[in-house]
């Protein structure tokens, strides 16, 4: 498939620390178009979809109980092979290992807490991405 559509957050770590303008500049600059945004604070039951794949795994209440500290900035990001595209700008999942030159790897660190604060979501291939859009921006 030629263009795809992918869910990217800005989580509520990187709202707090002001990172929503670099993160946001680091994807329209890597040449990717922003399709829809929200800043929005997320329930428990939209967090519970969202984070199904995750169901019964022990960083899963502290994943939930973090991404409702704040608000999260909910995009959907458009490109040729957007979704991978944006898995490789965000970075590994542990920010310590990720690369420098990734969202990750510049911006976070590890700080010792249950969950891993790594600043970003993005959807990690297509039957995810649909299922996530539909769910954050269900008017898309
Ligand atoms: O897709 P990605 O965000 O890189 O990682 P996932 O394996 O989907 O995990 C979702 C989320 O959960 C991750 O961004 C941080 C947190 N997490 C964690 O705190 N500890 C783990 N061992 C794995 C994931
Ligand atoms: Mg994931």
């Amino acid at each position: 498939p030629a263009t795809q559509r992918t869910l990217v957050l800005v989580k509520p770590d990187g709202v707090r620390r002001g990172l929503v303008g670099e993160i946001v500049r680091r994807i329209e600059a890597k040449g990717y178009t922003l399709v829809a945004t929200e800043l929005r604070e997320a329930d428990e039951a939209l967090l519970a979809e969202h984070y199904a794949e995750h169901a019964g795994k022990p960083f899963l209440t502290p994943l939930v109980e973090f991404m409702r500290s704040g608000p999260v900035l909910a995009l959907v990001v458009e490109g040729h092979r957007a979704i991978e595209g944006f898995r490789s700008l965000a970075g590994a999942t542990d920010p310590t290992v990720a690369l420098p030159g990734t969202i990750r790897g510049d911006l976070a660190r590890d700080w010792g807490l249950k969950v891993i604060q790594n600043l970003v979501h993005g959807s990690d291939g297509e039957e995810s991405a649909a299922r996530e859009i539909a769910l954050w921006f269900p008017a898309l």
